[in-house]
């Protein structure tokens, strides 16, 4: 049984991530895709989005507690839990959304977007004192990578270099990336793909454990 916890700064699409990865289970096509494995949802909570209203805009979204999904594998029967709590660490209750998710989660990744400042996603991790000795890295809204096939390569290799340096210095290991986009476009379905690919993979090569501290 697998506890995934998502984490990240606000906006880089933890939610939206989650919220695919439901689709996918819930039209049947996480089975279907390369590496895929037929699974179906015993529980999804997201009450914990709430509507923000901008005077004169159109609103967003924000995370205030956790979202939550359950899901089985359904030829083995395995379940496993994901979460996802906001990324808002000014606020307090959201603040202790991500602290205690890091301490029962068996597994972490974290998520970022590729197309903003990498500086400022990095403080998210400061405030959070329980860390697994390993954990994943997703990198998301690939398809707002600019530039030509050789400039976006350039650009990822950079962007992977300066996240294990990041988590390296708090002596945490970067097990590997995965590369997504978490909303439809036609032009990504593979980086579609990618979100539940992502999932399946940790829930069946459940590697790190949450132990240390720093
Ligand atoms: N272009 C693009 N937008 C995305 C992607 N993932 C999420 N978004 C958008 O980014 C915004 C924040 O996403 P959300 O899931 O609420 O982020 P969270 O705060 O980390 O939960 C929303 O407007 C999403 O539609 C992506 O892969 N590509
Ligand atoms: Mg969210």
């Amino acid at each position: 049984m697998a506890i995934i916890g998502l984490m990240g700064a606000m906006n880089v699409g933890k939610t939206a991530v989650l919220k695919m990865f439901v689709d996918y289970v819930e039209k049947e096509k996480i089975g279907n895709i390369k590496d895929g494995l037929d699974c179906k949802i015993e529980k999804k909570d997201f009450k914990g989005e709430s509507e923000i209203e901008v005077k004169n805009g159109d609103g967003y979204n924000k995370t205030i507690t956790p979202n939550k999904v359950v899901f089985i594998e359904t030829k083995s029967g395995a379940n496993h839990t994901l979460f996802a709590p906001g990324g808002d660490r000014d606020r307090a209750v959201i603040r202790m959304g991500i602290i205690t998710i890091s301490r029962i989660a068996r597994q972490i990744v974290g998520l970022f977007a590729i197309d903003e400042s990498l500086k400022d996603q990095f403080k998210l991790y400061d405030l959070i004192r329980y860390m697994p000795k390993k954990i994943h890295v997703c990198l998301n809204k690939y398809d707002l990578l600019e530039g030509t096939d050789e400039e976006k390569q350039k650009n990822l290799e950079k962007k992977k270099e300066e996240i294990t340096n990041y988590f390296k210095k708090r002596r945490i290991t970067v097990e590997g990336f995965f590369l997504t986009c978490a909303i439809d476009k036609p032009d990504f379905i593979d980086y579609n793909d990618n979100t539940a690919r992502m999932i399946l993979n940790l829930v069946t090569n459940p590697t790190s454990t949450n132990s240390s501290s720093s």
